[in-house]
Order: C-alpha cells, then structure tokens, then sequence
C-alpha cells in the first residue's frame, strides 16, 4: 500500500547548475579563457572530445530556463557565476558585461519568485590565475577576496542565498590528484596545498560576503560521502576511515574549528607531504562561523584495503557495488543521505543544511511520444526526498533541497555523455524536453506531499 508522506512548511524546492556546465559562450562580451577551456582542447581529456563552447546556450536562453523553472514550481534556483565573465584575467579590470549577464539573471529570478542561490566558484578558473600557480599558489586567496567584492558589490542586495565553493575535494584532488579535472596535475602534494588555499579562500570570502549582502545567509559546499568498508577485516575498515578522511573529514574537520584531522595529517606527512603550508591564523579563519552548510549527496563509497598498483602506491579501491547503478556507475543508495545529514548534524552542528545538489545521470531520450520517460530518476528522486523527510524527522535542521540538475548539461570529463538533467537538452537543436520525472516532481511541490512506491 502506497503511502504519503507531508513536506515539511517553509522547505526550498530548487534545482541547481554551474556556469561552465550549462552556459556556453564562452568568447563572448569579454569573458576570459577559464582552466577547463583550455583542458577541453587537451587530447583525450573528455570522453566525447567535446567542450563547454555552446553547451546548454544558457547564456542566451536563460529566459526559456527560467521560465521552465516556473513551470516545475520550483521556489529556488542554485547556479554559479563564472569568474573569468567577471574579471577575465583573474583581477583587476572588471568585465561590465559580464556582471550584466548575472545581474539580468538575478532580477528575472525574482521577478519569477525564485530565491537565487549563488555560488561565487564551481570550477572555472580563470586561466591567467593558472598560469601563476592557480590553487597550489597562496596568492589565489587575494584574488577570491577580490573577485568574492566584486561579485557581492553588484548582487549583495539581492542575492540572499551564497556559496563560496563548490566540493574543495572535487577541486584539490581531481584537478590536481587524479587530474581527470582542469588544471590536470596530479600531484599529492600540490592537492593538498589547493585543498587548503581554497578552504582558507573560502575563510576570507565569507567576511566579504556579509558586509556586501547584509542579511545573507552564507556557507560552503561540500561532497560528502560515507564510507562503508567492503568487508569486516581490520584493514577494509582502516581502509574505509583513510578514505572518510580524505574525502569528508578533511574538510568538514577544519571548517568546524577541529583543524585537519590528525590521522590523515599523519598518513599524508609519512607519504612526504608535510602540511607546511598552514601559516598562523589560518585555521581561524578557515572556521569563520557561516550560516549553513550545503550537502552534495549522490552515493556512498564502499572501500578495499589499499592494494598496490602499477607504481607500487597504496590506493583506495571503491568497491563496485552489486545493486542498482547510475550511468556514472553510482550505486542508488538513498539511505545514505539521511545518514549523513544527521552525521554531520550531531557531529558538526552547522545551524542550517540544504542538499545543494542530488541526482542520478540516465541517458533515456524522448520518445516516439516525445516524452522522456525516466522512471529510475523518478525512483532516484523519491528515495532521496524521502531521505531528506527522515531526516528532518530526525530533528536536522534541514532548510532545502536542489537536484542536480535542471538541465542534463556538460558533465565534465564525461562530456555529453552523462543526462543528470530534470530536463532534457538536445544539444543540437537545443530542445529543451521536461523529462516524467520532473513532472513527478513539480506534482510532489505543488500538492506538498510526497507519494512513496508511486510508479
Ligand atoms: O556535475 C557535477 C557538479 O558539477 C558537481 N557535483 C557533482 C555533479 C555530478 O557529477
């Protein structure tokens, strides 16, 4: 018997994206070259060979975009700004037009009654700040400092909702670890160094931010996964820990005024890399108090002990989990969401938690009917709401929720080639299709009530 469950009053409904992602454009009205520009051009870098030139064309069609939020009933619309449309080469001269862009975007939000949440960096680097070191260098926190001004100088009265940066450990170790992500390093130790300059950039943006946008709300975003060992064995577990150390404890720790986690600190100065980096007064400022803390949830991470590979390196291996995948291989894993919002409730207590981005990549096109008929997403969907009621139930103070994403858009090194979107985008014509699943959804926003077991 199916059953329904109320969502709670005063909750934000959104969607979320990212400049780079959705926006195309990327030579027009002054904008600068950012670091995935250029990583786009490196052979083989993206699956599809493809790049961020035209994208989803939101930079033209974002009165369309907005108006599809409306038509889903959406209350709140998460999106990034990109830097190098701001200040082309990193600092100093300011793009006007560039500025003009997210100024017309903010005011037909709110014309459109949709609460505008912005992230200030997901991913774009402008690549004249590359060029000097980028992440790895100290001097990029200036220049976030700089760049976070002039932003909420220009938007401050009337964005309330603002993300310094998007998951630092997607930052630090796929751009300068694994280097599946621009700048495309992969070096420990230059990780771990952008790791913490963009923590501490974070640290000094918030400041900046308050005293732009008086009465905002302002927090960081964070990946997080729990980690599961694959097995009882002493080493699975130790395994698993070493990975929750790497990817969540490492920021959630120094944020919440623990300083970096002494385990991983050990691990990380044995392999060489001394933490020599941290000056006096950094950790302060890395754990300035924010408003809230956004949660980008898509699967749990279940881990072997490290085996050697081909350099005789440790490694942490993800198991590949045996039920139901994404395209991107993620294990459906609903109940790992309510875990980690009372996780980090009980052990870290930001004072407000929004899911800032959930979702599952599926590749269903429209049919003959036209229609995108995407149950697994549906599916996807009610498991994670229903998630995020337990753990209101739980007593988190859980303020809103964005699924990843309002549109399916350019995924990175997968290139075209992962749909995460609410609605589909052919990128040829640029035909924008609501899928079922948003349908579902936006019903679930307007009745308030949530259906569970509804096919
Ligand atoms: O598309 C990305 C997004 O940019 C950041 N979080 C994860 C998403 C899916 O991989």
């Amino acid at each position: 018997m199916s059953e329904t469950r109320r969502l709670p009053p005063g909750f934000l409904w959104g969607a979320a994206t990212s400049s780079f992602q959705i926006e195309g454009a990327t030579r027009e009205d002054g904008r600068g070259e950012s670091i995935w520009d250029r990583l786009c051009q490196q052979p083989g870098a993206i699956a599809d060979g493809s790049d961020g030139s035209s994208a989803c064309d939101h930079y033209h069609r974002w009165p369309e975009d907005l108006g599809l939020m409306r038509e889903l009933g959406l209350d709140a619309y998460r999106f990034s700004v990109a830097w190098p449309r701001v200040l082309p080469r990193g600092v100093g001269a300011v793009n006007e037009k560039g500025l003009d862009f997210y100024e017309r975007l903010v005011d037909g939000l709110l014309e459109a009654r949709l609460r505008p949440m912005l992230t200030l960096y997901h991913w774009d680097l402008p690549q004249a700040l590359q060029d000097r070191g980028g992440w790895a260098s100290r001097d990029i926190v200036g220049a976030f400092e700089e760049y976070t001004d002039v932003v909420t100088r220009r938007l401050g009265d009337r964005v309330k909702d603002w993300v310094t940066i998007n998951e630092p450990w997607c930052v630090a170790v796929l751009g300068h670890v694994q280097g599946s992500h621009a700048p495309g390093l992969k070096d420990w130790k230059l990780g771990l160094r952008a790791a913490h300059h963009v923590l501490l950039a974070h640290g000094r943006g918030v400041p900046v931010v308050r005293q732009n946008s008086p009465g905002a709300r302002a927090g960081i975003v964070l990946i997080l996964s729990p980690s599961f060992p694959a097995s009882d064995s002493e080493a699975d577990r130790a395994a698993a820990r070493a990975w929750d150390g790497e990817i969540n404890r490492w920021y959630l720790d120094p944020l919440y005024g623990r300083g970096y986690p002494a385990d991983k600190q050990a691990e990380y100065a044995a392999a060489g890399h001394a933490q020599d980096f941290v000056q006096p007064g950094d950790l302060a400022a890395i754990s300035t108090p924010t408003d809230f803390l956004g949660v980008n949830y898509y699967s749990r991470s279940i881990v072997r002990a490290p085996v050697p590979d081909a350099q005789n390196q440790p490694r942490l291996i993800p198991e590949p989990p045996a039920s139901s995948l994404t395209d991107m291989g993620w294990e459906v894993f609903p109940e790992g969401l309510s875990a980690t919002l009372r996780y980090v409730h009980r052990e870290y207590r930001p004072p407000l938690l929004f899911v800032t981005e959930n979702g599952a990549a599926y590749g269903m096109e429209p049919g003959p009917d036209g229609r995108v008929h995407d149950e697994p997403r549906r599916a996807y969907l009610e498991g994670h709401l229903s998630a995020c009621l337990d753990a209101v139930d739980a007593g988190v103070p859980l303020a809103g929720y964005f699924a990843w994403s309002l549109l399916d858009n350019f995924e990175w090194a997968f290139g075209y080639r992962m749909r995460f979107g609410l609605v589909h985008v052919d990128f040829a014509t640029q035909r924008r299709t609501i899928k079922d699943s948003a349908r579902w959804l936006s019903r679930v926003l307007r009745t308030h009530e949530l259906p569970q077991g509804d096919r």
